[in-house]
C-alpha cells in the first residue's frame, strides 16, 4: 500500500484534557498559528458533567509551543467575550496571522442564534472583538493576507428554510471582505456541498487558507449522515454524523473560485481517538502551518475529545486537490 499523504503524528493526541489546568473533559477544535517565534494555539475546553450527563461549560484555553508537538498550556482560560444573558459560549477558534496581528475567530453561542466572530490581539492577553456576525454563521477563517487591500475570510451560515430544495443542513462554504474586520460584505459562495461527492450533509471552512504558488490550499470538514448506523460516543444522544476533512485550492486573486478539490476525503476518522470519544467519528481541521522543509502541519479536533496533529509534503497535499472545472 502506498504511503498516505497525510499522516498521523505518532504522539496523538497533542493535547487532551488531562494536560490542562483547568477543569475541563475535551480539549479539541482548536485554531494554531506560528506567531512571534513560536506556535501558538486556542483550543476548546469543554466540561461534561457525567453525573447530570449534561454540558457543564465550555472555555477557550492558550497553549505554546517551540516545535508545535509538545504544548505548555496557560494556567487561566483567556477571556474573550463576557458571557452570561445572551451571550452563552465562544468556541471553535481558529488563528491568522495577518499585517504581525494575531486574530482569533470562533463560534458563539447566543440566545438569539449562533454568531461568528473577529477578534484581534498583540499581546495574546487583551483581545479586541471587531465584531460579531448575524445569526446563524460560523466556523470562520480569515485568509493570511489582505487580498486587493481587504481583509478576507472563509464562512459558514447555514440557512434553515432556504435550502432550494437540497434538503436539510446542505449547508455551504462562503467568502466575505472588509475593508477595517468590523463591517463585512461582498459575500460570494465558495463551494457548494453538493460539489463535495463524498459529502450528503453539510460542509464548512476548516484550516486558514495557506498561500502556495498554484493556490490559495486549506482543508475543509464534510459530514456524511446516515441514520441508520449510530456512531461511537459517550454524548447521551444517538450520533450519526461522520466528520471527515478534504481538501481545496482557492484562486489567489480571487478566492471565491475553486480551482482544485479533492476527489476523495483526506483524513476520515479511523484510530481509537477519532472513532471513540464524546462525539465518535469527528475530524475537525483547525489549523494548516507550513515548515521551511516542504512539509505541512494540521491541526485538528477527534472526536469532540482531544486535538490531533497530522503532516504531509506540500507538494503531496496540492496534488489531491484535483483541477476544478469552472461551471
Ligand atoms: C459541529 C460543531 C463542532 C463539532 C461538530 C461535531 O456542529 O459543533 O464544534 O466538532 O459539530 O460535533
Amino acid at each position: 500500500m502506498p504511503d498516505p499523504v497525510i499522516r498521523r503524528h505518532p504522539q496523538n493526541p497533542v493535547l487532551a484534557s488531562g494536560d490542562v489546568p483547568f477543569p475541563s473533559t475535551q480539549i479539541f477544535n482548536a485554531g494554531v498559528a506560528r506567531f512571534r517565534g513560536e506556535y501558538v494555539m486556542v483550543f476548546r475546553a469543554d466540561r461534561f458533567d457525567r453525573e447530570k450527563r449534561c454540558e457543564a461549560g465550555t472555555a477557550l484555553g492558550i497553549a505554546f509551543s517551540s516545535d508545535g508537538v509538545k504544548w505548555q498550556v496557560r494556567a487561566e482560560p483567556l477571556k474573550v467575550l463576557p458571557t452570561g444573558g445572551e451571550i452563552r459560549r465562544a468556541y471553535d477558534p481558529r488563528l491568522t496571522v495577518l499585517d504581525d496581528h494575531l486574530y482569533l475567530c470562533f463560534a458563539v453561542d447566543t440566545a438569539h442564534g449562533i454568531r461568528g466572530g473577529v477578534a484581534v490581539t498583540d499581546d495574546l492577553q487583551r483581545f479586541e472583538v471587531l465584531g460579531l456576525s448575524a445569526p446563524d454563521n460560523r466556523n470562520m477563517v480569515l485568509f493570511p493576507e489582505r487580498i486587493k487591500g481587504k481583509l478576507a475570510r472563509l464562512e459558514r451560515p447555514f440557512p434553515v428554510y432556504g435550502s432550494a430544495g437540497r434538503g436539510p443542513e446542505r449547508f455551504d462554504i462562503w467568502y466575505s471582505e472588509s475593508v477595517d474586520g468590523r463591517h463585512w460584505g461582498n459575500t460570494q459562495l465558495v463551494l457548494g456541498s453538493e460539489q463535495v461527492s463524498y459529502c450528503n450533509n453539510k460542509i464548512g471552512p476548516g484550516t486558514p487558507p495557506l498561500r502556495t504558488p498554484h493556490g490559495w490550499l486549506a482543508l475543509f470538514h464534510y459530514v456524511y449522515k446516515d441514520d441508520a448506523r449510530v456512531l461511537k460516543g459517550w454524548e447521551p444522544y444517538p450520533w450519526t454524523k461522520l466528520y471527515g476533512a478534504g481538501v481545496m485550492l482557492l484562486d489567489l486573486q480571487e478566492p471565491w473560485r475553486v480551482i482544485g478539490l479533492s476527489r476523495e476525503p483526506v483524513l476520515v476518522p479511523e484510530t481509537s481517538y477519532e472513532l471513540d470519544g464524546f462525539r465518535g467519528s469527528v475530524i475537525f481541521p483547525g489549523g494548516l502551518l507550513a515548515e521551511q522543509d516542504g512539509t505541512v502541519k494540521t491541526y485538528y479536533g477527534a472526536a469532540d475529545t482531544v486535538e490531533c496533529l497530522a503532516t504531509a509534503r506540500l507538494d503531496d497535499l496540492l496534488a489531491l486537490a484535483q483541477p476544478v472545472v469552472p461551471q
